[in-house]
């Protein structure tokens, strides 16, 4: 198959963001049969997570039960640590050889659960944000947006709920509404989709923003 128009990327840092049971995951696929069938070189990855060590602190961050309570700093510094780890090692390489990046969850998610949903001090998240990233920042992020309500219901389905499955509606809400300001704040980055649609509806949005995109 050939690409919808001749273009040349240089490096394209793609990110899919929403609360739990979204449909990042379902979505980050779509995107994989997208890039594949247009021969664009590219890679996957996810957040916190994405090399051997960084999953290793995904699994401590979304283990649900610890002998020690996990301190709001303690969790903001590991989601850093981890991506820290993921941005040398992953993410930048990949973009210097202009590669499209798709990770399944960035930064925007720390502003989300730990800024909103956590009420951490966003100075913090902005230093750290600095210190690690420097200049990085996706592209183009996709939100999938619906009520926090919905997307618990969908993640409960599955059973073994993990830390952050388990924490409160207003908790949910409140990364809900850190995405939509961040959203309006941020237009030119990001493209909200309505995550209640069927899922064929979604993915036909995708593609009108990934061809948009690209061509
Ligand atoms: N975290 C992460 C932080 O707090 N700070 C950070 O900085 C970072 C990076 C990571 C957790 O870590 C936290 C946030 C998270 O809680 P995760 O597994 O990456 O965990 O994130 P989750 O949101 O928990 O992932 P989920 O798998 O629950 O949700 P997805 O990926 O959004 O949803 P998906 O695709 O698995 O779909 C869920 C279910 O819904 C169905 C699917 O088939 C599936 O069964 N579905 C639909 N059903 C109907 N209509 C549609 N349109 C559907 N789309 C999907």
């Amino acid at each position: 198959m050939t690409r919808p128009k001749s273009h040349t990327v240089n490096g394209c840092f793609i990110t899919l963001e929403g609360s739990e049971g979204s449909g990042k995951t379902t979505c980050l696929h779509f995107i994989q049969q997208w890039l594949t069938e247009h021969q664009y070189d590219h890679i996957l990855t996810r957040e916190p997570g994405g090399t051997p060590l960084a999953e290793q602190l995904r699994s401590l961050l979304l283990q649900p039960e610890h002998n020690e309570p996990v301190d709001t700093l303690t969790e903001l510094l590991m989601m850093f640590a981890a991506r820290n780890q993921h941005c040398k090692h992953i993410i930048q390489p990949a973009l210097q050889q202009n590669k499209i990046v798709v990770s399944d969850r960035f930064t925007d998610t720390t502003w989300a659960y730990q800024g909103a949903g956590r009420h951490m001090n966003t100075q913090w998240i902005q230093q750290l944000e600095t210190m690690v990233q420097g200049t990085l920042r996706p592209n183009l992020t996709l939100l999938l947006d619906m009520p926090a309500e919905l997307g618990l219901k969908r993640a409960k389905k599955r059973g073994n709920l993990d830390r952050f499955e388990r924490e409160t509606l207003d908790f949910f809400n409140r990364v809900r509404e850190a995405y939509l300001v961040r959203a309006k704040q941020y237009q030119h980055i990001y493209r909200i989709l309505d995550a209640t649609k069927p899922l064929a509806d979604i993915q036909t949005q995708i593609q009108t923003y990934l061809i948009d995109y690209f061509t």
